[in-house]
């Protein structure tokens, strides 16, 4: 069965979004296996982001990510990286249709609420950054 990598970001532990968040994968059917609340490491967010490491926002994006707490949950089901690429909705909240995580509930970059892998590649290589006990 396919996994995959959520993290509720800073602005969603912030907002006490939280438990909504939790709700929507629930409500649609897939299984939580692991989740933790975990402080990030500069370590882990630039290792977790390094695709992003040539770009502009880079440096915004690692002082997000490393400010406040994120919960961090190991999500599994059929099809379970797109599914819940789905459910977040588009990168920017301004352009997330109704209906999805970031549509419904953020309104502009880079305070998003959530991050998904985005291919089987990122789930097995983000899930053992975050799960595996590396850093
Ligand atoms: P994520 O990795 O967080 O699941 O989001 P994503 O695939 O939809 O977006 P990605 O392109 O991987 O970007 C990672 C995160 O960087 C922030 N971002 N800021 N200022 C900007 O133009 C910009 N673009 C992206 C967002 O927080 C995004 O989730
Ligand atoms: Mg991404």
């Amino acid at each position: 069965m396919e996994q995959t990598l959520v993290l509720v970001k800073g602005d969603g532990v912030r907002r006490r979004l939280i438990g909504e968040i939790v709700r929507r994968i629930e409500a649609k059917g897939l299984d939580i296996r692991a989740m933790q609340l975990m402080d990030v490491s500069r370590e882990l967010a630039e290792e977790h982001y390094a695709e992003h490491r040539e770009k502009p926002f880079f440096g915004e994006l690692v002082d997000f990510i490393t400010s406040t707490p994120v919960v961090a949950m190991r999500i599994e089901g059929e099809g379970a990286i797109a599914v819940v690429r789905r459910l977040m909705g588009s990168t920017n909240p301004a352009e997330a249709p109704p209906g999805t995580i970031r549509g419904d509930l953020a309104l502009s970059l880079p305070d998003n609420l959530v991050h998904g892998s985005d291919s089987p590649e990122s789930a097995q290589r983000e899930l053992g950054l975050f799960f595996g006990g590396k850093i």
